[in-house]
């Protein structure tokens, strides 16, 4: 049997289905990935971009990185992967959609039970964590008034609410997350595997029993954890999947 045919099987049996999608999933909306030959930690050093020691040296630069991306991001169409899981989200109370990209393309494509570990691209809050500009409210105005856009609450800088380097990751979706993966099938979409806690679901969920499959163009660092692994565009298996998933 083919693999697309046992997952399909595996999740016609399911309860709970959770899937960790990356920036694989994205890639075919025309968004860049983070590592590889064309990703985005290729053109500029994580280090000097998305740690908070970065904007504390240089906010207006690391700003004009975020503005340049969100006019980027605003101009792409979620592809047919970010369809079909929103439509699985839709269709079965029991799936779980966890994502760490910040572009915004799952909740556009209709989304539901979205967890999102990473922050949003398209959010802001206080950079001082004034009280009323602490939790992050959403503003997609591109380009900003100025950058660093201003706080309208205390005067100071705003900054994307998005997780960088050696930031802790929103205590509620992480533990949101981590519940989620005591699933029976766990699906490891377009993700390399390589940044934690993220990662960790992976082998959180192999030992919670759950047959754990990878999608993706290659092979990840996660591959010990995982039982199925089907090659190729998240677009392509997952539209394969979809039928031969009777759901
Ligand atoms: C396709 C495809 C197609 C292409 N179809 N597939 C444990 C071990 C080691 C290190 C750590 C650890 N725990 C923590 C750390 C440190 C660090 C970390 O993980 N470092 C590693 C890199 C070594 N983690 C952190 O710092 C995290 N914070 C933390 O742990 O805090 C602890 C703490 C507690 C208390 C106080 C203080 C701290 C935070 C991590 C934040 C990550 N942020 C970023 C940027 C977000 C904002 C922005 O976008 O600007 O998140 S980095 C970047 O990587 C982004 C992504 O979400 C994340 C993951 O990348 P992803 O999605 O996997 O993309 P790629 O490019 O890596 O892979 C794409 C994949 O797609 C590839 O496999 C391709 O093959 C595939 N692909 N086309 C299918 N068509």
């Amino acid at each position: 049997m083919s693999a697309v045919a046992q997952l399909a099987e595996a999740l016609g049996r399911a309860r709970r289905i959770t899937i960790l999608t990356g920036a694989g999933v994205s890639a075919a909306s025309g968004v860049p990935t983070f590592r590889g030959a064309d990703g985005l930690w290729n053109r500029v050093r994580a280090s000097t971009i998305a740690t908070p020691e970065a904007f504390a040296n240089d906010p207006r630069l690391v700003w004009e990185w975020y503005d340049w991306r969100r006019s980027a991001i605003r101009d792409t169409d979620p592809n047919p992967a970010h369809h079909i899981l929103a439509a699985w989200t839709r269709a079965h109370a029991g799936v779980t959609l966890i994502t760490q990209n910040v572009d915004g393309l799952h909740e556009r494509a209709g989304a539901e039970r979205l967890i999102r570990l990473h922050g949003s691209l398209w959010h802001v809050r206080c950079y001082q964590q004034c009280p009323a500009g602490a939790d992050a409210w959403r503003d997609d105005r591109i380009p900003l008034p100025s950058l660093p856009p201003p706080c309208p609450h205390c005067g100071g800088y705003l900054r994307p609410a998005v997780t960088w380097f050696g930031e802790p990751l929103d205590q509620v979706n992480l533990a949101a997350a981590a519940r989620a993966a005591a699933c029976d099938v766990f699906l490891s979409v377009g993700t390399s595997a390589v940044v934690h806690p993220a990662a960790s679901l992976i082998p959180l969920a192999r030992r919670h029993g759950a047959l754990v499959a990878e999608l993706n163009i290659e092979t990840t660092q996660a591959h010990e954890y995982v039982d199925l692994t089907i090659p190729g565009p998240a677009a392509d298996t997952l539209t394969a999947i979809d039928a031969a998933w009777s759901l």
